[in-house]
């Protein structure tokens, strides 16, 4: 249905502000339905409802200036599984079914059906999988995966799209770019007849969700191009466009050179006043140098993933904390580090915890490689890097 039009006039569309630039660096704050995030910003990936090992009131937290993460990132495709969008929408949506009361983003389930579903066939009108979980079948479409992302209610939402494999050919990845230019299509105009049914927009009925495109076309820079300039003109029938745009596709096995020049073409060609996001980086030298590239967000279940393989990132570089040597280390992971971790114990301690696999191991160096890299971003933003 429609909302009423009193409603429709208030709904306010994504305030993003630029405040400075340095540059190609971007220094924003984007205005979300659950609050303000300033840009450029990494986003913890909480996949199902839950940032691995971390707890909502650390996560609240990190970083020197205690503010936490500012935003955190969720699947759909793993909370249709389980425990069900419908259970989620029930709850309130997945703000308050998690309790985190920040900014969130669902991504569109697309590269997750791709990455972990079996037996998928893909047809113009969507995906069937099996699930990962227990074999069962099931369809997503644009339309289904906008209704899921609506039902959990995150502030910004994905359109449904296909991630390329790497490497493909160029015909290939013409064929499966059309394909993601048809699915995005298809979710701007069901988000946009859909967009007031969130759990939540009665009580925070000022702004709406927020939909981004993503662009696809592979390694071929003219294939970036058209997609950038198909999604940067794509209207539903009302004349909504996207509210920002994401950068997909990469980060799928291609050298760090490609990356960098793909980013770099990219940006080029997709709007200077909405936020533009690289899906899927990266190591913390990556994300420094695409933010100064003008990326204003970016996502990666790096420092949580490698964190829970004892692999801790520092000012000092990488650290296997498992090592020998560290087994008499008395001293803090990472000696300039201020998070709760290194405040506290010791790399001896923390050796000592993966070697007995207590499950503290995972959330004390979880907590420290987040703090690592909220740090890194708000470096950035200050100038100071
Ligand atoms: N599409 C979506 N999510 C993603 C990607 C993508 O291309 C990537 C690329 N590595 C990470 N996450 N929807
Ligand atoms: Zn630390």
């Amino acid at each position: 249905g429609h909302p009423p039009p009193s409603l429709q006039s208030k709904v306010m569309s994504l305030r993003f502000e630029i405040h400075n630039t340095h540059g190609n660096l971007r220094r924003g704050t984007l205005h979300l339905p659950h609050g303000s995030v300033q840009t450029p910003v990494f986003m913890p990936v909480g996949t199902a409802a839950s940032v691995k090992a971390v707890p909502q009131d650390t996560l609240e937290t990190l970083g020197d200036d205690g503010r936490g993460a500012e935003i955190i990132l969720a699947n759909t495709y793993h909370l249709y599984l389980r425990p069900g969008h419908d259970l989620i929408r029930r709850a309130g949506g997945v703000h308050k079914f998690m309790s985190w009361p920040r900014p969130m983003l669902t991504d569109s389930g697309g590269f997750q059906v791709f990455s972990l579903a079996a037996l998928r066939k893909i047809t113009p009108d969507g995906v069937e999988f099996r699930s990962h979980l227990d074999g069962s079948k099931h369809f997503f479409s644009p339309e289904h995966s906008i209704d899921v992302q609506i039902a959990l209610g995150a502030d910004i939402i994905m359109a449904f799209d296909e991630c390329t494999e790497h490497p493909a050919t160029y015909e290939r990845t013409r064929d499966s770019m059309g394909l993601t230019h048809a699915w995005a299509l298809r979710s701007l105009e069901h988000f946009h007849a859909n967009a007031h049914n969130v759990p939540w927009f009665a009580e925070l009925g000022s702004q709406r969700q927020n939909l981004y495109g993503i662009v696809q076309g592979g390694m071929y820079k003219d294939l970036r191009a058209e997609s950038a300039a198909r999604l940067t003109e794509m209207r539903d029938a009302n004349g909504n466009g996207f509210d920002g745009y994401a950068i997909g596709g990469l980060a799928v096995g291609e050298p760090r050179e490609v990356t960098r020049e793909i980013i770099a073409h990219t940006l080029e060609l997709l709007p200077k006043d909405k936020p533009r996001y690289v899906m899927g980086v990266g190591y913390p030298d990556e994300i420094v140098e695409y933010a100064k590239m003008g990326v204003d967000q970016m996502d990666c279940v790096l420092p949580t993933r490698a964190a829970r393989h004892a692999l801790m990132f520092t000012s000092e570089g990488r650290l296997n904390i498992r090592g020998k040597k560290f087994a008499e280390d008395h001293g803090p992971a990472d000696p300039t580090c201020n998070c709760t971790t290194c405040r506290r114990y010791s790399r001896a301690y923390l050796r000592h915890l993966f070697h007995t696999g207590e499950p503290l191991a995972a959330t004390l160096a979880s907590v420290h490689n987040l703090h690592f890299y909220l740090e890194t971003m708000r470096h950035l933003r200050d100038g100071s890097l």
